[in-house]
């Protein structure tokens, strides 16, 4: 691999996070044309069931008088080799008469999974996998695991104090961490789908749960709500904001009491509310609700714990229901990066260290 495929893979992976939170559940995809040396087209997926970047890319190209014939093309995902809701990438790069091909990463996707890399090396394109590939990998996360296993990939955000907690005694949590790492938190709203909570965070806080960024679509809203308190305060008039804009989906003993207010499914248990949000087509899931985490902890997939620098000394704790007695016997995590945020931190991890 030459350090010029790594410069132009890696602007392919920038070119594709312009569709981050538009595309799923579709991967996020770039491509950049190159010929003699020099850029000639770029392109990226931008929406969901919209043109693949591969065509996005050869269409810049011609768009701007280059002809694409023998040139290479930097892709972050391996060309489709399928019909889906667009053609197959593979048979429109073979007819345009690329010479050479570079991919990040095979499709996971058991519908393509190696055939468009097969499909385009026997018309004698030279195709070349696995440059940048780790980057790829994290960049399409969610994509990989909902492909793969049709459950949403779960990350586990939580705002806490140094001491480890998510709120005091009485419940109050507003705020534990700043301005930044609030403004860091849309950014993860913007990369899922579906935002999750209980209905203890929607009676107390009233949240939104919507993107406020620039340039982001609306949101999935998840209530977890066991006995439909929020359909007992909606019918004695209390107006909630999450009903603003997008889908609002409650997963409740008693899905009678939400008839006219919103989707609900008599489901509780959390395994069965992650397939249910995966058959409805929900790639990803970022549970907020400091007090359901626990409930999700075997299932989660990723962790955005924010560090506000407060002491509570006493205060709800997020995974209480862990219950560990030997500090040797524990799940573990490993941790991907700490970032700081003005006065608070980021910590992202994975489950399963050591
Ligand atoms: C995308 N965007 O840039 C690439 C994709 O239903 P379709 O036709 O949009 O096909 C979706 C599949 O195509 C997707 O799951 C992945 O396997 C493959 N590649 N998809 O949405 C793209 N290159
Ligand atoms: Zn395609």
């Amino acid at each position: 691999m030459s350090s010029e495929d790594e410069r132009f893979m890696r602007l392919a992976l920038e070119l594709a996070k312009h569709g981050e939170g538009w595309v799923n559940p579709n991967p996020m995809v770039g491509a950049v044309i190159v010929k003699d040396g020099k850029i000639i087209g770029v392109g990226w997926h931008r929406r969901f069931g919209e043109k693949h970047a591969e065509i996005n890319a050869i269409e810049d190209a011609k768009s701007k008088g280059h002809d694409v014939r023998d040139a290479t093309m930097y892709v972050t995902l391996e060309p489709c080799s399928h019909w889906g809701k667009q053609p197959p990438c593979a048979d429109r790069i073979i007819r345009e008469g690329l010479r050479r091909v570079v991919v990040a990463m095979m499709d996971p996707n058991p519908l393509v999974s190696g055939r468009g890399i097969e499909k385009m090396r026997k018309a004698g394109i030279e195709v070349e996998v696995g440059v940048l590939e780790d980057d790829a990998r994290r960049l399409n996360e969610i994509f990989i695991k909902y492909v793969t296993t049709k459950m949403p990939f779960v990350s586990i955000k939580l705002a806490l104090t140094l001491d480890g907690f998510i709120a005091t005694e009485t419940g109050s949590s507003q705020w534990i961490t700043g301005e930044r790492a609030r403004l860091k938190v849309q950014e993860l709203r913007r990369r899922h789908m579906a935002i999750m909570v209980g209905a203890g965070t929607v009676l107390a806080d009233n949240p939104r749960l919507n993107c406020r960024l620039e340039n982001c679509p609306e949101k999935v809203k998840v209530v977890l709500d066991r006995s439909g308190r929020v359909a007992g305060a909606v019918k004695s008039w209390k107006k909630f904001r999450l009903f603003e804009d997008g889908r609002v989906i409650f997963f409740t003993e008693r899905p009678e009491l939400f008839e006219g207010i919103a989707e609900a499914y008599p489901i509780t248990e959390p395994g069965e509310i992650l397939r249910k949000l995966g058959e409805l087509g929900i790639d990803s899931v970022l549970i907020e609700g400091g007090r359901i985490a626990c409930q999700f902890l075997s299932y989660a997939d990723k962790f955005y714990l924010f560090y506000g620098p407060k002491l509570f000394g006493r205060g709800i704790k997020p995974f209480e229901c862990l219950n560990v007695e030997n500090a040797n016997e524990v799940p573990l995590l490993r941790i991907d990066s700490i970032e700081r945020l003005g006065e608070s931190f980021l910590v992202t991890a994975y489950p399963g260290g050591g």
